[in-house]
């Protein structure tokens, strides 16, 4: 009852008003067409670069997530690098003393762009501010920037800016909007009232960043929340007006984005929709961290290119360059075996669809161009494939790769597709069967894959700690009276258990009772779970 009481004439008005077409579903009106035609347009350069590179630096590199001996970084606390000036509760003038301290004499921004281009990454996106509210470039109207502030005094995002227009790669700003530590009151994430001066503050710094710099392609908006739609609109409205070609990322809040940005850490599941994009760090820190050997193998990071491109999404992979400004040698090294890989495999990365189906097979997926069928091999390799959803005829099958004929069969396009792979295949990392046919690809839907792979959320680094005995209720079903812990997060699921440099598949370990130990679970690609033989258990409760 009360419900339709607050629903007053004026508020069912537009409901009223939306008209139906023949088939009985909205009409959309000539103006949405036209917007989502804009929108088709704008994001068609994005959709065909499907890979980009992310990179988190400022001030906060100096400090590599440890302020006063204590690691407030993603390795040992519970925030990523970038956040200590919060997290550690840092006062503004012990924190400007870092700032005084950044002075980043290997920065070189065409090395930079060099490194994302070998790699196959189409576009970047630098953090021009972030949440510390600390500007890398020249900003008039606060002093907090890397000109005044640092003795580096040289505007960074000029000179990125200016690498990324002479190679021609696309240039993405990341921009907090929502966040500043430094210059709003409000530091939580809540919808407390934002003050006018500091809206003020972000308007100024957006228009400086679109207008003095020339053409930018993305504007990555971070953390906006519908309650200050405010602010979102008045940021949308800066870059529509400024820019109104410049892409605007999901985070801007509101729903005034221009694509879907997932979950930090977090890889598209199958099936997407639109425009989505997977953001993923290459250890656990978004930022430079001292500690943080988290590294994720360019084995495991070419699947996650691979499989987010046959789930119809981007991807975003971070970069947290070193305090000198310098990429460190882990990013390099995966970075170059990452460019091989796309080098050899770009075709079926680039400007293409992701599978249509919802699910999966237990030997990977699928992304389409035209008349190629590209088959992603990121599960197990069988010796056999064979793929019953494929209704177009084959003319040929090949290792993309190498250009090495793949034997198959298939009577006509009505009938099976079997292919025979040659066991050598499973040596080499993600290999792609690209498919020739007869004409563009079509699908029986019906006999596609159901499987659901497991989500993988890379940012839940849960940390299960203390003397055997008390590790009752932490989320393993541990019997106190014997030493072997079961896991019950997921019976299903095989866990890793490092001990270790060894890996070994296991669903049950054994402790030895009594002594202190700690546990930690990093769910995700492979389920790792990390025992190590604490010597300070008090430490970690
Ligand atoms: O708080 C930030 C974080 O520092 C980082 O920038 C990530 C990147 O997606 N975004 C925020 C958290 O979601």
């Amino acid at each position: 009852m009360r419900l339709i009481k607050r629903c007053t004439a004026a508020k069912w008005l537009p409901v009223v008003l939306v008209l139906l077409n023949s088939a009985g579903t909205p009409a959309q009106t000539t103006a949405e067409l036209s917007d989502s035609n804009t929108l088709q347009q704008r994001m068609a350069w994005w959709k065909d670069a499907r890979f980009g590179m992310f990179l988190h630096w400022g001030v906060y590199a100096g400090l590599g997530g440890v302020w006063n001996g204590t690691d407030y970084g993603k390795e040992m606390g519970d925030a990523s690098s970038e956040w200590i000036f919060l997290t550690a509760a840092i006062q503004k003038q012990a924190y400007r003393k870092y700032a005084e301290k950044f002075n980043p004499k290997n920065f070189d921004p065409s090395a930079w762009v060099n490194y994302a281009k070998q790699a196959g990454m189409k576009y970047m996106v630098l953090t021009a501010k972030h949440h510390d509210g600390f500007a890398l470039f020249d900003t008039k109207y606060s002093n907090w920037n890397v000109l005044q502030a640092s003795p580096y005094k040289k505007d960074i995002i000029r000179a990125y800016v200016n690498a990324c227009h002479q190679a021609g790669m696309r240039v993405g700003l990341y921009f907090s909007h929502e966040k500043d530590w430094y210059h709003s009151k409000k530091v939580r994430h809540n919808a407390e009232p934002l003050q006018q001066s500091y809206i003020e503050l972000v308007r100024k710094q957006l228009t400086e960043l679109l207008t003095n710099y020339g053409k930018i392609d993305l504007i990555w908006f971070d953390m906006g929340i519908n309650a200050h739609e405010n602010l979102n609109l008045m940021c949308r409205d800066i870059v529509r007006k400024l820019q109104p070609d410049c892409i605007i990322s999901g985070r801007i809040g509101s729903g005034l984005g221009d694509y879907r940005n997932l979950g930090d850490r977090e890889l598209a599941p199958p099936g997407m929709n639109g425009f989505v994009e997977s953001i993923m760090t290459l250890r656990l820190n978004w930022a430079y961290d001292n500690n943080d050997a988290n590294w994720k193998s360019s084995t495991e990071v070419i699947k996650m290119i691979s499989k987010t491109a046959c789930r119809n999404s981007n991807f975003l992979l971070n970069i947290g360059p070193q305090p000198d400004g310098d990429f460190t040698p882990e990013e390099k090294i995966r970075l170059a075996n990452i460019g091989a890989w796309m080098k050899n495999n770009g075709d079926a990365i680039y400007a293409t669809q992701g599978a249509p189906f919802k699910g999966e097979y237990p030997w990977g997926s699928l992304t389409t161009a035209g008349n190629k069928v590209y088959l992603h091999l990121f599960g197990d390799i069988p010796k056999t494939l064979r793929f019953p959803a494929l209704r177009s005829k084959v003319d040929a099958a090949q290792m993309l790769s190498s250009g090495q004929a793949v034997a198959f069969e298939q009577a006509d396009e009505h009938s099976s597709l079997t292919i025979h792979l040659d066991s050598m295949i499973s040596n080499s990392v993600v290999p792609i069967i690209a498919l020739t046919l007869d004409s563009v690809a079509n699908f029986d839907l019906a006999k596609g894959p159901d499987w659901l792979p497991p989500i993988e959320r890379h940012q839940t680094r849960k940390q299960i700690s203390g003397v055997v005995e008390n590790m009752n209720g932490s989320g393993f079903d541990l019997k106190a009276t014997d030493t072997t812990m079961h896991f019950s997060l997921n019976e299903n699921i095989e866990y890793r258990l490092q001990k270790g440099t060894t890996i070994e598949i296991t669903n049950g370990f054994n402790l030895i009772a009594g002594k202190p130990y700690t546990v930690v679970y990093e769910p995700g690609l492979s389920n790792v779970l990390k025992i190590i033989l604490s010597k300070n258990p008090a430490r970690h409760r």
